[in-house]
């Protein structure tokens, strides 16, 4: 049976009201800085959101078993890409490992040569190459990415993006991304 991904994206209950006792959960950074008041919202100024991917081979071990797998920035799961609707993403993503990757932005409203399903709308990204995506961001909501070339996806190469609208949540979200993990090779 090969390696099946089931992923959720869940948004996760409020973690804090102003002027109430409970559990403090630490915000993200992004929300920490954009939400401070309406006001600022409404004043701030879109940014060109820069993140640099680099994928490499490394060893996961999970259930007491070494398997090869496919980390981005040095993990598996991806990091999670935040933004807020009206910026600018430039992503930069390098491949340091021996094989082709992809990186698609699942649900991303773009031009389809960003799109990151190689061969359909983006070229693939060859062993020691960079490819530069640069899309600005029409919606807000939680997504994900994910390769799409042959079963890197299952070796580890999805993770979450979260893009915050443009005026105030009333609370923070959390992001809960589940996956599995089976000590076969895909
Ligand atoms: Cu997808």
């Amino acid at each position: 049976m090969p390696r099946r991904i089931l992923l959720l994206l869940l948004l996760v209950l409020p973690t804090l009201v102003r002027g109430q006792r409970g559990p403090v959960y630490a915000r993200p950074a992004a929300y920490a800085g954009l939400y401070s008041s309406p006001e600022a919202a409404r004043t701030r100024t879109p940014r060109l959101v820069r993140y640099d991917l680099a994928v490499r081979d490394t060893v996961l071990v999970r259930g007491g078993a070494r398997n090869h797998a496919l980390a981005t920035n040095g993990q598996v799961p991806a990091p999670t890409l935040t933004s807020t609707e009206g910026d600018t993403a430039l992503i930069y993503v390098r491949n340091n490992t021996g094989r082709t990757i992809s990186f698609h932005w699942h649900g991303m409203l773009l031009p389809n040569r960003y799109d990151g399903v190689p061969i359909l709308t983006t070229e693939p990204i060859a062993p020691g190459t960079v490819h530069t995506y640069r899309f600005a961001i029409k919606q807000h909501g939680t997504l994900w990415y994910h390769s799409h070339t042959r079963l890197n996806e299952q070796l580890g190469q999805y993770g979450p993006i979260v893009v915050y609208p443009p005026t105030p949540l009333p609370t923070p979200d959390q992001v809960v991304l589940l996956s599995d993990w089976t000590r076969e090779r895909p």
